[in-house]
């Protein structure tokens, strides 16, 4: 059974102004498109096809992880942005505070993986055993590939912001950071992680 690319959780225009509708034509439409089909493409009728999208992930390497670790990290990147959403508060928040010191410092954090990630990749904050951290991946190297568990990423390749910000990441992150982290989603996926 083909790998399917999975629905926007939002309206295209629902991150605007940070992230425009013509990114996310471009963005969904035709990167995370673009992934999808490849792997359907590699894996063909092979018995890989069979398996979930995790598991091809941590079995493969080469072009089918490049591109179906592409297929989840963008899957995880959508559902991690919505425009703004409170927080983070409950046992989140005290791990934060417990880890980092503050929202803002784990921001900031986050902030400098984005800006020194060189060339394409992520910025994430993980569950890595009992502890967060930040951590940033080079291309589609992910989490699940070191054992962490991913509760939030930031898109740092090009294609994320240029159409948008031009050449200037930072300004593209201080927007996801001010306006568009989805708590709701980082929360969930610290209370999936720490049971
Ligand atoms: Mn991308």
């Amino acid at each position: 059974m083909a790998f399917e690319l999975p629905p926007l959780p939002f309206d295209k225009g629902a991150l605007e102004p940070h992230i425009s509708a013509e990114t996310l034509e471009y963005h969904y439409g035709k990167h995370h498109q673009a992934y999808v089909t490849k792997l359907n493409e590699l894996l063909g009728d092979s018995p890989d096809a069979a398996k979930s999208l995790e598991d091809v992930i941590l079995s493969s390497d080469g072009a089918v992880f490049n591109n179906a670790a592409q297929v989840w990290n963008h899957t995880f990147y959508w559902q991690g942005l919505k425009a703004d959403v409170p927080g983070p508060d409950g046992a989140l928040a005290e791990a934060i505070a417990r880890d980092f010191g503050s929202v803002d410092a784990v921001k900031q954090a986050l902030a400098q993986a984005a800006a020194t990630q060189f060339g394409s990749g992520w910025a994430w904050l993980v569950a890595d055993g009992g502890t967060l951290r930040v951590t940033k991946t080079p291309n589609a190297d992910t989490p699940l590939k070191h054992g962490q568990t991913a509760l939030f990423t930031i898109d740092v390749w090009e294609h994320a912001y240029y159409v948008d910000y031009r050449n200037a990441r930072p300004k593209y992150v201080a927007a996801v950071l001010d306006h568009l982290v989805n708590w709701e989603f980082v929360a969930a996926n610290f209370a999936a992680a720490v049971v």
